[in-house]
């Protein structure tokens, strides 16, 4: 990865560049041994091998050239944060990283061991001072979805400007619907105000277009994965929909069609990735922030093709477009309700939906088998694995539930479980 010349724009973000060397040294190392060896990748995936080399460059470099232009970068972290209002008040939003390991251990020295390792790996990077992005943002919105992220908000609230929305917990309640709502407007302001943008309806209506444009591309993608010819590794996928997080929107959805065309050409001429005797798994469960590949890199590495993400890296993420009845901001405001109330996060009770869209998922995507991923302390994801368990199961699809965090230690133990769950697979 180039670094030199970026090493005074990572100084003026006050980035710690020690260890910041460090970890991008371990990331080009890490990429090269798992995406680089893989055989037959479709080659529109040169696009995103390229936004990774340019991970903390180039894309940095495009936040801080539209900071000095006067714009504002919002950092998130889940998936509730409305993107939409973000651009339509003319600022750019990223999410922010939180699947690597190196982090943990500047993060442990201020919060609890026991947390999410998702949280602690985002936490970790703003107080080791090591991700650009998050170095880039002049706001950051968090959410009250799971307790440990709502309480780790208050924290972070010491170290970078960070505004909470208040999710409801529960669906489809006239009361739930209110506070959306209210929550919806009061973001609004608060972009308004950060921006000095009052957010129009032209404004608004451009930027649900172009959030609904990115969410359709990378649906086509996913649609691609259903044919039984398996056109891309599910690493290829995941990095895809990793990348769709901070990338320039307008730019991804263009590469994100064009390698969808190539995904279709290769299913009519029948040239795949994976042998057509190997049982098919659907991924499901907790979040796989940048950089982890940890399950997906297993599950392939034995030649067993990932074919889908019940996640919110993956469908939770792309599957709802938004639908305005109407041209005023308030139908608009509406409209971002219904898709957000949609999305079947874990932390939302009860949450039948989601239960019944992981079976009808694994039905569409042809999957023999589900693995289901629990982050290490995630009660939300571990204890709904219950009831999707159950629910597969009386469909016929056996399930397999992964209780792990970003380390290397369980990794040989995780391969013989996936193997033995695989082995006892039968391809439909
Ligand atoms: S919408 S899944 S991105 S909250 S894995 S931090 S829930 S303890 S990330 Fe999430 Fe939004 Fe829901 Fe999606 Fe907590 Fe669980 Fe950790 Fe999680």
């Amino acid at each position: 990865m180039p670094s030199q010349e970026y090493t005074q724009m990572w100084t003026d973000l006050g980035l710690n560049l020690e260890k910041h060397d460090v970890l991008l040294n371990a990331l080009g190392k890490i990429y090269g041994d798992l995406f680089m060896t893989q055989k037959n990748r479709p080659q529109k995936m040169s696009y995103y091998d390229f936004v990774i080399s340019e991970v903390h460059g180039l894309r940095i470099k495009e936040l801080v050239d539209r900071k000095k232009a006067g714009k504002k970068v919002i950092g998130a972290f889940c998936l509730y944060a409305p993107e939409e209002l973000v651009y339509a008040a003319d600022a750019t939003m990223v999410g922010l990283c939180g699947g690597a390991d190196f982090s943990i251990p500047d993060a442990e020295a201020v919060i609890p061991r026991e947390l999410c390792p998702l949280i602690k790996s985002f936490f970790g990077f703003k107080v080791g001072g090591t991700c650009p992005y998050f170095q880039s943002c002049n706001m950051v919105v968090g959410e009250t979805t799971c307790d440990g992220k709502k309480k780790v908000y208050e924290l972070l609230a010491d170290y970078t400007p960070t505004y909470v929305m208040e999710i409801p917990h529960k669906i489809d309640t006239p009361q739930a619907r209110a506070l959306w709502l209210a929550e919806m407007k009061l973001f609004k302001e608060q972009m308004e105000k950060l921006t000095g943008n009052a957010i129009e309806k032209d404004a608004l209506k451009d930027s649900i277009r172009l959030i609904n444009a990115k969410r359709t591309a990378m649906k086509r993608v996913s649609e691609a994965r259903k044919d039984s010819n398996v056109p891309i590794s599910g690493l290829d996928a995941l990095l895809v929909n990793q990348i769709s997080f901070y990338d320039d929107v307008e730019r991804f959805t263009k590469m994100t069609n064009e390698l969808a065309d190539e995904l279709e050409e290769r299913n009519m001429a029948g040239n795949g990735v994976a042998d057509k005797d190997k049982p098919r798994l659907m991924f499901s469960g907790c979040p796989m922030a940048i950089p982890n590949w940890k399950l997906h890199s297993i599950i392939e590495g034995m030649g067993v093709p990932v074919v889908a993400e019940e996640s919110c890296i993956g469908s939770r993420y792309f599957t709802d477009l938004v639908e305005p009845k109407g041209d005023s901001v308030d139908s608009m405001l509406e409209a971002l309700v219904d898709r957000y109330s949609k999305i079947s996060c874990a932390c939302f009770t009860p949450n039948n939906e989601r239960v019944e869209k992981v079976v009808q998922m694994a039905k569409d995507y042809n999957a023999d088998g589900v693995v289901y991923n629990v982050l290490q302390y995630c009660h939300a994801y571990n204890v709904e694995a219950v009831k999707v368990e159950r629910a597969l199961k009386a469909k016929g699809v056996p399930m397999l539930k992964i209780n792990t965090d970003y380390s290397t230690e369980d990794v040989e133990q995780i391969r013989t479980r996936v193997e033995a769950f695989t082995e006892m697979l039968v391809p439909a």
